[in-house]
């Protein structure tokens, strides 16, 4: 890129997609050993899969807590959370598909997980209790943490078929971007694969950074193809 991407005058929208969390060794969706290697996403990922066996939903999502809980950020996720410090105040936004908790562990703060997070749990009967932090691993029906309504705990995730959360909030800070950045995503899951249309409403500069291009890469302004934990670090130099 010729010029730096980011000026001290910028309002930044980062979009975070699996691949950032690749290189901190968390598997992504679609990679051949990906996530659902072994899943279909039909069988955990969706309410009709927790109708059908909890059981084997807390088993899959207990999996990844495992995971989650050994893995570290890499210097992608730290390179947005020294971005987030420099330009400070309200001048930076994260959206992240991840439900994995690295960017929190590398500082950032001004953050949403869009498809929620692994380590909370909320009530299966939407009674109104409102979600909980929870670290544990279920294996069996029988463990399953139990509302104080009675009902099972379920992952507080948004599943396929389930509405995305602070999709207000998301919007309102689109809207005031003038540089999105989207990191490690193959922009085959919606509505987050809109977002880059939004934004090109708004004639904000649009770049996409990983190793290989998105399905939704004409939408990009540029394309910068590698590794992010190799190419945000010298990216996000703020001129
Ligand atoms: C909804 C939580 C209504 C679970 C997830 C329009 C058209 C077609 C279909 C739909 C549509 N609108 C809605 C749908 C249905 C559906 C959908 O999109 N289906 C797809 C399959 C076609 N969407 C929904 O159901 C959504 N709900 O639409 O509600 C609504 C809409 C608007 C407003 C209100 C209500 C809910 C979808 C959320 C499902 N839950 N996650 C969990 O984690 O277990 S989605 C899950 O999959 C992730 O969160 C993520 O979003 C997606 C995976 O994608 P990626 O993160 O991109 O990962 P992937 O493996 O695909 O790619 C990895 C990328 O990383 C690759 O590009 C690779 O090149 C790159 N990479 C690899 N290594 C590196 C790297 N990049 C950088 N550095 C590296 N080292």
């Amino acid at each position: 890129m010729a010029d730096r991407l980011i000026h001290s005058e910028d309002r930044v929208f980062v979009l975070t997609g699996a691949g950032i969390s690749a290189e901190s060794g968390l598997p992504t969706f679609r990679a051949s050993d990906g996530l659902w290697a072994g899943h279909r996403i039909e069988d955990v990922c969706t309410p009709e899969a927790w109708e059908n066996d909890p059981e084997l939903v807390w088993q899959f999502y207990s999996a990844r807590r495992e995971a989650a809980e050994k893995a570290q950020p890499n210097p992608a996720h730290r390179a947005l959370a020294e971005l987030e410090e420099r330009l400070g105040g309200d001048a930076f936004f994260l959206c992240t598909q991840n439900v994995d908790d690295l960017h929190e562990k590398a500082g950032s703060r001004r953050l949403v997980h869009m498809h929620g997070d692994l380590f909370t749990s909320r009530c299966s009967a939407e009674c109104g209790r409102p979600p909980a932090g929870d670290r544990a691993l279920y294996m069996t029906k029988e463990s399953i943490a139990r509302c104080g309504c009675g009902a099972m705990m379920r992952p507080h995730i948004v599943w396929f078929g389930e509405t995305p959360l602070e999709m207000d909030r998301i919007a309102d800070e689109l809207r005031r971007a003038t540089v999105m950045l989207v990191v490690g995503t193959s922009g085959s899951v919606y509505p987050a694969a809109n977002f880059v249309h939004w934004a090109r409403q708004t004639g904000a500069r649009r770049v996409y950074v990983g190793p290989e291009a998105p399905l939704n890469a004409t939408a990009f302004t540029h394309v910068v193809t590698g590794k992010a934990g190799e190419v945000l670090p010298g990216l996000l130099s703020i001129e």
